[in-house]
C-alpha cells in the first residue's frame, strides 16, 4: 500500500532540480545507446568501438582475474565473494562512472565526472571514534594493506527509480568496526563525507547541509553485505564514485552510500542524516528499498535499469530480503521508511 496516492512516471529526479531535467534526458538518451548492444562488458566495448574515430574513448577496464596473489598491489589480489551477482550482469564501466549523484561535485548526472579533478583522494585519512574502545585515525594505504579486498557485484537502486549493477571492490564495514571494538553504548554508526569546499565546490552552495552525513543502526553496519568500497571494475574508485572510500549498502536506496568518507563515529543516538533532514517526508532514515512504499512524487514499484529498455520490477530490499529482512522484524516498514 502506498503512503500517498501517486502520480504517474516521475518527471525528473527526486533530487534533480527542474532546470536540469533536460540535460538528464540527454543523458538518458546516451545511456540508451548501451542498449543497442546489450548485456555485459563485451557489449560496452562494442558500443565504444562504434563511436566515431575522431572521438576515441578511453578503453574501459576489464575485470581482473580474481585471487591473484603476487605483488603488493592490493587491487591485484581480490577475493571472489559468494555474495556477488554474476559479473555478466554488471552495468558498463562508462555508465557507472559518468552517470552519478555527488552533489558536492555538481547537481547534474554528468557533472561529478567532469568536476572530479578537484578532489584529491591521496593522502587520505579516516577518523574512527565515538563509542569505541580503540579510537584511531588510519590512512587509506593502511586500510588497503590490512583488509583484503573482495569483489562484490551488487544491485544499486537510486531513490530516483533508476538502477545499476556495480562490481565493487571493498571490505566489510564489520571488519573495521571489529578492530575498534564498539562499546556496549554504541547503537548507531555515523559516516561523514569530507568537508572542504575547495575540493568539493558544491559545498559552496546550500542545497544540503554540509558535510553529507549518513548513518546505520549498528546491526545494519555489522551485516556482511555492508561494504566499505575502495574500487570498482578492478581499480581504485574515481572521484565521481566517492574516492577513495565510500559506503555501499545494497538493500537500501543509493543515497545511504555516503562518498569520500573522512569520519566514522559510533554513537548512542540515531544520527541526523542529510536527506532525512532536508526532506523528511521523502527520505527516511532507514531507506530500505521497498516497492510498496512510494516516494510522494512517484512510484517505487519499478525501476529503469541503466542499459536496459524495459522497466523492471523493484524487489523488496532490492533483492536482498533473504539476507536482511530479519533485521526489521516487528517494524512497520510503511511508517519507518
Ligand atoms: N557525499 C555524497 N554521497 C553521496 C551522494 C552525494 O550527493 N554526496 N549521492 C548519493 C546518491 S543519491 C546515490 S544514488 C549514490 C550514487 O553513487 P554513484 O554515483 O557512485 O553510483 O551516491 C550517494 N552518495
Ligand atoms: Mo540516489
Amino acid at each position: 500500500m502506498s503512503r500517498r496516492s501517486l502520480p504517474p512516471e516521475p518527471r525528473g529526479d527526486a533530487i534533480t532540480p527542474p532546470e536540469l531535467y533536460v540535460r538528464r534526458r540527454e543523458l538518458l538518451g546516451r545511456a540508451g545507446a548501451f542498449v543497442a548492444t546489450a548485456a555485459g562488458f563485451g557489449a560496452s566495448l562494442t558500443w565504444l568501438s562504434q563511436r566515431g574515430a575522431a572521438d576515441p574513448p578511453p578503453a574501459p577496464p576489464s575485470l581482473p582475474s580474481l585471487g591473484e596473489r603476487d605483488g603488493d598491489d592490493p587491487f591485484a589480489r581480490v577475493r571472489e565473494s559468494p555474495l556477488s551477482l554474476p559479473r555478466s550482469e554488471a552495468t558498463p564501466f562508462e555508465a557507472i562512472t559518468t552517470y552519478n549523484n555527488f552533489y558536492e561535485l555538481g547537481l547534474s548526472k554528468s557533472a561529478p565526472a567532469r568536476n572530479a579533478g578537484s578532489l584529491r583522494a591521496r593522502p587520505w585519512t579516516v577518523r574512527i571514534d565515538g563509542e569505541v574502545h580503540a579510537p584511531t585515525t588510519v590512512d587509506i594505504e593502511t586500510l588497503l594493506r590490512d583488509f583484503p579486498l573482495e569483489e562484490r557485484v551488487y544491485r544499486m537502486r537510486c531513490v530516483e527509480a533508476w538502477s545499476m549493477v556495480i562490481p565493487w571492490l571493498g571490505f566489510p564495514l564489520a571488519a573495521l568496526l571489529e578492530r575498534v571494538r564498539p562499546t556496549s553504548n554504541a547503537r548507531f554508526v555515523k559516516l561523514v563525507t569530507l568537508h572542504d569546499p575547495a575540493q568539493l565546490p558544491g559545498q559552496q552552495s546550500d542545497v544540503l547541509d554540509w558535510p553529507y552525513v549518513e548513518g546505520l543502526r549498528l546491526d545494519e553496519a555489522m551485516h556482511p553485505l555492508t561494504l566499505l568500497a575502495v574500487g570498482l571494475y578492478g581499480r581504485p574508485l574515481l572521484g565521481q564514485n566517492g574516492a577513495p572510500l565510500r559506503l555501499v549498502v545494497p538493500w537500501k536506496y543509493g543515497f545511504k552510500g555516503v562518498k569520500s568518507i573522512v569520519s566514522i563515529e559510533l554513537v548512542r543516538e540515531r544520527p541526523r542524516t542529510s536527506w532525512a533532514l532536508a526532506a523528511p517526508e521523502e527520505y527516511g532514515f532507514y531507506a530500505n528499498v521497498n516497492p510498496t512504499v512510494d516516494h510522494p512524487r512517484w512510484s517505487q514499484a519499478s525501476e529503469r535499469r541503466i542499459g536496459q529498455l524495459e522497466r523492471i520490477a523493484t524487489l523488496p530490499f532490492n533483492g536482498y530480503a533473504e539476507s536482511v529482512a530479519h533485521l526489521y522484524r516487528g517494524m512497520d516498514l510503511q511508517a519507518e521508511f
